[in-house]
């Protein structure tokens, strides 16, 4: 019996399920996961030894690849000074700083510890800021487990087939709309309907929480368009996207400014963190100076904050995201090759290091779509991947995320096992 399956057996008798987060429990791959001993650039290593490249990152902060010794030093050098204070400090200000400026549409923004608390707080603020209660978000989009955004969600919910989850009051997901995806008719005849009871449409920037698909040409910009015509507030959730596909987010490359942005993972660098920002006057609602509370312990901690900033300098001073999607177009341009081998055209979609591959031939623009994947191939695909030393997400409704530590030496060998793995889960 190996050393994970031991840790599991007891995991299971004192963390439900066994883990601390559903995706986490293989329940949609089968088989059981395996536990991590360590991590380092691209490669993590089990409590058994086993290698494997790493196509999860930790689910999107390890952008510069697992444990960078720039991260780990400044860990050690800020943790002398203190682990935590609950007191105003330095380094919140100067992440406060540069989130402002790597992201013109956020004039202000607050700190917190997770990405639920960043979109949860961005619905508290846009029912303060505009005074009604209904939100729309869309078939298949996660934002978090927000009792209000548990409706039809991504991610861990669709792959537990629990989209909507128990324990949400009827009464407050009412006060949800949720709309289809690349769907502009939809929209346009919800907002014609309604509009004026919307205080806010949340969006994930590119919809990575059902794979990964993007927003048809002027998607994006209807919705803007729709909610300032209706007085509605527009939230960009770039928990994901935020300081990954771009310096500013997929709102540099969209050029659409949203009212708040809600953003997490990359600017903790692997801490827990969350942020949420936008137009100061919305931001300035806030507790102490308005009526919409918001607090947390450890918002703006000193090792969150000091790793975090790190690891943005490190982005900036690599040029990053150029390298990002010059790998990202490798992995790509390798598995079409594969797919041209093999003759079947699998849907691959990417931006930059995000990408999501489908077993499904035809195009994937919305959850409906992404459904008519091939469940079984994918955990074929998934389990020869793993067998072989390749770790993608245990779910064919995630993304997959490719760093900085990624050479073309793992993309190589990566490319290698996904051939045999998609040859074998394609029979
Ligand atoms: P957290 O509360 O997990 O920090 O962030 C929630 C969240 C918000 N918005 C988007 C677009 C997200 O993708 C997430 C969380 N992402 C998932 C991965 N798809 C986290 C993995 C997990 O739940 O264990």
């Amino acid at each position: 019996m190996s050393l994970s399956s031991k840790l599991f057996a007891a995991a299971k008798q004192v963390i439900p399920g066994g883990v601390n987060s559903p995706v986490r429990a293989f329940r949609n791959v089968g088989g059981e996961p395996f536990f991590v001993r360590r991590a380092k650039g691209a490669v993590i290593e089990d409590v058994d030894g086993r290698l494997l490249i790493d196509y999860v990152g930790t689910w999107g902060p390890a952008i510069l690849g697992h444990a960078p010794d720039v991260l780990v030093n400044v860990v050690h050098e800020t943790a002398k000074l203190g682990l935590s204070f609950g007191i105003p400090n330095p380094w919140e200000v100067e992440m406060a700083r540069t989130i402002v400026d790597w992201v013109p549409s956020v004039q202000k923004v607050r700190m917190c510890n997770s990405g639920t608390e960043a979109t949860m707080s961005c619905l508290r603020l846009a029912r303060g800021f505009t005074g009604r209660d209904r939100i729309v978000k869309f078939h298949g989009c996660y934002h978090g487990h927000v009792d209000s955004l548990l409706v039809s969600a991504g991610s861990g919910a669709l792959t537990h087939g629990r989209p909507d989850s128990a324990g949400v009051p009827a009464a407050l997901a009412a006060l949800t709309t949720v709309l289809p995806y690349n769907d502009p008719e939809a929209i346009e005849a919800f907002f014609a309907a309604s509009g004026h009871e919307v205080a806010a449409v949340i969006v994930e920037a590119i919809p990575a929480n059902a794979g990964l698909f993007l927003p048809k040409p002027g998607y994006l910009e209807l919705i803007r368009s729709l909610t300032t015509t209706h007085g509605a507030l527009l939230i960009f959730d770039e928990v994901m996207t935020g300081f990954r596909v771009a310096r500013g987010g997929y709102q540099e490359i969209c050029g659409i400014t949203p009212d708040l942005t809600a953003m997490g993972k990359v600017i903790g660098g692997g801490l827990p963190v969350g942020a949420f920002g936008g137009r100061a006057d919305i931001m300035d609602l806030l507790a102490p100076d308005g009526p919409v509370y918001q607090a947390g312990t450890l918002s703006g901690n000193p090792l969150a904050m000091a790793v975090g900033l790190t690891q943005l300098r490190e982005l900036e001073k690599a040029h990053g995201w150029q390298r990002l999607e010059e790998t990202g177009a490798r992995f790509e341009a390798g598995i079409r090759d594969i797919c041209n081998e093999i003759g079947r055209p699998l849907t691959f979609n990417r931006i930059g290091s995000m990408f999501c591959l489908y077993f499904n031939e035809a195009p994937v623009w919305n959850l409906d779509d992404a459904k008519k994947g091939d469940a079984d191939a994918f955990r074929r695909f998934f389990h020869k991947a793993l067998e072989l030393g390749v770790y993608f997400a245990p779910s064919p409704y995630e993304a997959g995320f490719i760093s900085l530590a990624h050479g073309p030496l793992q993309i190589d060998d990566s490319l290698d096992i996904c051939r045999t793995a998609i040859r074998h889960a394609l029979g």
